[in-house]
């Protein structure tokens, strides 16, 4: 087997910081991983900062390259499509996340065991300084995540991951906010790539320099990222339950008149009858939903994974 130190020292390993006004820090987050990983290209996204960032990255060394609109989902969306690399590390701009965890982080792509490792804040062997809020708020999306996609992940908001190529470049990413982490990781789910969690510590922001979160948009959006993916990728579930519960709500209604005509050979409660057939009627149409897009879906699922096999088998050829 061939030494990671010696797959390292061959393949291009990129650094990519999205930064919003983050001038405090910016030049020691550049400075620290220039200094873990001597051979990386580091590159600062600078959305729109109005303060001294892009300036600062510069003089720290880093390649500068603005995005013009605004957003964290929007600058990682634009990093995927234009850097080219073998090993792609993400970290955030205000110098919470420790540059000397980086080795233990990229270990698992380099080794080929994970198509993407998350820097986990949350790790039972993680010692994170988190805002109350902010830990309250990532556990309850971590709870609902888990239950849904049937996982057991501790932190799915890190932002501080490492992934290989073929992840970076095959996932479609539309969230344009704070949402893309959940993104990220539901996606990689989904398309069967593996994902490990290495435990890090998190530490505060230094006075001085502000958090960009704000907790009730971010919040929402992130919720409703994590309800349309649930539609998307669990139809079945989803609709199903929603049908299941129309369709007991029904049998309220539905009850009572039928108790009565089995009393009585006679129906006095009309509304009450219409409307329990009415909502058993919409139940059993949002099971059918569930049950189509299920169908289709998998279908879909199918139809990657030809595609990737295509793919693969391309760039085999192409290697040649
Ligand atoms: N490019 C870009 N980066 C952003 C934007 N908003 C935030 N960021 C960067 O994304 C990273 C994470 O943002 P933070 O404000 O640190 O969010 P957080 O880490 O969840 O919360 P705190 O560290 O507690 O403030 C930082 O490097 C920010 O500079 C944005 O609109 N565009
Ligand atoms: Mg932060």
């Amino acid at each position: 087997m061939e030494s990671s130190d010696r797959i390292l020292a061959r393949a291009r390993t990129a650094v990519l910081i999205p930064c919003y006004n983050e001038e405090l820090t910016i030049a020691d987050v550049v400075g620290r991983f220039r200094a873990e990983l001597p051979d990386a290209e580091i590159y600062v996204f600078d959305n729109n900062s109005t303060d001294r960032t892009a300036a600062e990255a510069e003089r720290a060394g880093a390649i500068v390259l603005p995005v013009g609109q605004q957003g964290k989902g929007y600058v990682v969306r634009f990093m995927f499509q234009h850097v080219e690399a073998d090993i792609y590390v993400m970290v955030d701009g205000d110098g919470t996340y420790p540059a000397a965890s980086v080795h233990s982080l990229i270990a698992p792509i380099i080794n080929n065991q994970a198509d993407m490792a998350v820097g986990s804040r949350l790790h039972g062997q993680s010692q994170s300084q988190f805002k109350f809020l902010n830990r309250f708020g990532n556990k309850l999306f971590l709870s609902a995540l888990n239950s849904i996609f049937k996982v057991r992940l501790t932190d799915i908001l890190s932002g501080y991951r490492a992934f290989n190529r073929k992840l970076v470049k095959s996932l479609p990413l539309f969230g344009g906010g704070f949402e893309i982490e959940t993104e990220l990781t539901i996606k990689a789910l989904e398309r069967g790539y593996r994902i490990v969690e290495v435990p890090i510590d998190l530490s505060e922001r230094p006075t001085g320099s502000s958090s960009k979160i704000r907790l009730v948009r971010d919040g929402m959006r992130i919720i409703h990222t994590i309800l349309a993916l649930f539609r998307d990728y669990k139809p079945l579930t989803f609709f199903g339950a929603m049908g299941l519960i129309v369709i007991a709500a029904g049998f309220v209604p539905g009850l009572i008149v039928v108790f009565e005509f089995i009393e009585t050979r006679f129906i006095s409660h009309v509304p009450s009858a219409i409307l329990a057939v009415g909502l058993v009627i919409s139940g059993m149409l949002l099971v059918m939903v569930g049950l189509i897009l299920h169908t289709i879906t998998r279908r879909f699922q199918e139809l990657n994974y030809h595609l990737q096999a295509l793919i693969g088998e391309h760039r085999d050829n192409r290697k040649q």
